[in-house]
């Protein structure tokens, strides 16, 4: 075995070791209430608590202490939440159940005005914000939000106000990229997109978030619709004619935007029988969103299956977000869908159908797997109720593996006697 494939099939083991689903974030935190008596939150696991009594002033703000780990050096980071101007509150609801962060989406803080969350001492790199954003009574978080990094808007949600919320597609979710700096302050600002209605307005709550660290962002974006469709900016274009045949396999080739720039061909197949390929681009273009142009055109099935393969991805651990609006006549987004990675469950979301004017009610697919030297990944959506699969396009990003300490450093070790004993059997040739 040479140097170059012992050291490859020892990574591999560490990224199979860590499996597909168990992600353990840079630095994760659970905001809920606690009051140190009778009321004190469930603290999801893997997550540090950040826990405020239900009434905390004005203003307010909280220091919640992490440690994340990159290239084996732990880093202190502080991550404080400010209110902005009004009271600093905190909730524990009754359970959501039937999401993957039951315990994240049923306690929050939250402020009567905008908040801001300042990230102290994270090390050079790029980094993808997640955040949640539901009430399960549906009190709090009745308005729209911006998140913002100084004055450039990252995004923009209607904070959920679902109750009883049982898929994580329901949930309000904010997500998006920034670049960090050493020694300089990340303020994620979480603004009243609308004046906040008059009285008493309650404002977006906060259940917790999630920062993950970036090898880079966007490695991959195809934009899929019919012939002819307005592409977004910084996506590929894949486009069929409005009824393709049954049974058909169309590929598109990306030159990947991440070290090494490979060549990934993405492959998308229907049913082979009974089955065709549909695609619509829908007028009005959803307007009001970040990805206007993804969401308005799609590719479609109608037997309830469709299929991405990803052929010639390098090693290494990369998120789907997938995108799923019929902004049209909603006929195609009616469809709950289960995915499945090379057979194995991963995610399921509620499509919504609606002409969306925020990001948040765009229904979207969120998963991350790990791509082995030479393996495809096959990516398989399922409709388990309603009429068709819509995909209107989806982004790769390339993840920083999780550092658990000990894992990597056996792995470590396990690669330095490697290499003691390839230089070994080198120095006797
Ligand atoms: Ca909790
Ligand atoms: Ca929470
Ligand atoms: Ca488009
Ligand atoms: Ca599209």
């Amino acid at each position: 075995m040479s140097m170059h494939t012992l050291a490859g099939a020892m990574l591999t083991a560490m990224i199979a070791t860590q499996g597909a689903a168990a992600v353990a974030a840079a630095v994760a935190i659970d905001y809920g209430y606690n009051d140190g008596g009778a009321n004190v939150q469930v603290v999801q696991a893997g997550f540090t608590e950040g826990s405020l009594p239900k009434a905390y002033g004005n203003p307010a703000s909280m220091t919640t202490a992490v440690s994340p780990v990159f290239g084996g050096v732990s880093y202190p980071v502080d991550v404080t939440v400010l209110d902005q101007g009004g009271d600093m509150e905190s909730r524990n609801r009754a359970a959501v159940s039937g999401t993957s962060l039951d315990d994240v989406h049923r306690d929050f803080v939250a402020a009567r005005a905008d908040m801001a969350v300042t990230i102290s001492g994270l090390p050079t790199g790029v980094y993808q914000w997640t955040a949640y954003h539901n009430d399960g009574t549906g009190s709090w978080g009745n308005t729209e939000i911006a998140a913002k990094i100084g004055t450039t808007t990252l995004y923009t949600s209607k904070s959920s106000i679902e109750s009883g919320a049982t898929d994580d597609a329901s949930i309000g979710t904010s997500r998006f990229t920034f670049n960090a700096t050493e020694g300089q302050d990340v303020v994620v600002d979480l603004d009243f997109l609308n004046p906040p209605p008059s009285g008493n307005p309650l404002g977006p709550p906060l259940n917790g978030l999630t920062l993950e660290r970036l090898v880079a962002a966007s490695v991959i974006a195809i934009d899929y619709g019919q012939t002819g469709q307005a592409v977004q900016p910084g996506f590929t274009e894949h486009s069929l004619p409005n009824i393709s045949g049954n049974g058909l396999s169309a590929t598109t080739s990306v030159t990947a935007a991440m070290p090494g720039s490979p060549s990934v061909d993405v492959t998308v197949t229907s049913d082979p029988v009974n089955e065709q390929i549909e695609t619509r681009n829908r007028t009005p273009a959803v307007s009001g969103t970040t990805l206007n142009d993804v969401y308005s055109d799609f590719f479609a099935s109608r037997a309830g299956h469709l299929s991405i393969t990803l052929s010639g991805l390098t090693m290494g651990r990369y998120q789907w977000t997938g995108y799923h609006n019929d902004s049209g006549s909603g006929f195609f987004g009616t469809a709950d869908l289960s995915v499945e990675i090379d057979g194995t469950p991963v995610d399921s979301l509620v499509s919504t159908h609606q002409l969306a004017t925020n990001d948040w009610a765009i229904g979207k697919s969120f998963f991350t797997f790990d791509v082995a030297p030479e393996n495809d990944i096959v990516i398989d959506f399922y409709r388990s109720s309603g009429n068709a699969i819509a995909l209107n396009g989806f982004q790769l990003d390339l993840m920083v593996v999780p550092e658990p300490s000990s894992l990597l450093l056996s792995v470590l070790g396990l690669l330095g006697l490697a290499v003691l004993a390839y230089r070994r059997r080198r120095s006797q040739d």
